[in-house]
């Protein structure tokens, strides 16, 4: 399966190669939000019932200097909090990101299931397939930044 899909990302990097396209630095996928040099895409949250928990994740890529997501908050809740998950003698823990969560200079840093997540405690509804919540992101230099995320 690996395999095969580097076969067809090859395919479409020669395909890139071979047209008059000057798209082969595009980012993967849509941003649905920016602020300075970050742009964030493939923002989800996780669909749960109110009363439960949920999380979201999302890609942060940064064309410049270092930055730091500092906090995650939106009306959906009782608690937002900026989670990682560490590896303590074979359990995995989560808990609060100490200090957030670093996004290096020129890089992408991605919170996704395993590792830096945006913990969400305690819905206040519904969390339903196909509908759209926002959360606002605060980073230490650029600011907030209202994202939209996708429920899934
Ligand atoms: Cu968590």
């Amino acid at each position: 399966m690996f395999a095969r899909i580097t076969i067809l990302i090859l395919i479409v990097h020669l395909l890139v190669a071979c047209g008059n396209t000057t798209t082969s630095t595009a980012p993967v996928s849509t941003p649905v939000a920016s602020i300075q040099t970050l742009s964030i895409s493939d923002a989800w949250v996780r669909s749960s019932p109110s009363g439960d928990n949920s999380a979201a994740y999302l890609t942060i890529t940064n064309s410049g200097a270092a930055d730091t997501l500092i906090a995650a908050k939106g009306n959906v809740a009782m608690m937002i909090e900026l989670h990682t998950v560490t590896n303590d003698n074979g359990m995995m823990n989560m808990h609060p990101a100490e200090g957030g969560v670093p996004i290096p200079a020129n890089s992408t840093q991605m919170l996704k299931s395993g590792g830096f997540h945006v913990m969400i405690m305690g819905l206040t509804s519904d969390l339903t397939k196909g509908q759209t919540i926002q959360l606002t992101l605060t980073f230490q230099n650029a600011g907030a930044v209202v994202v939209p995320f996708e429920v899934r």
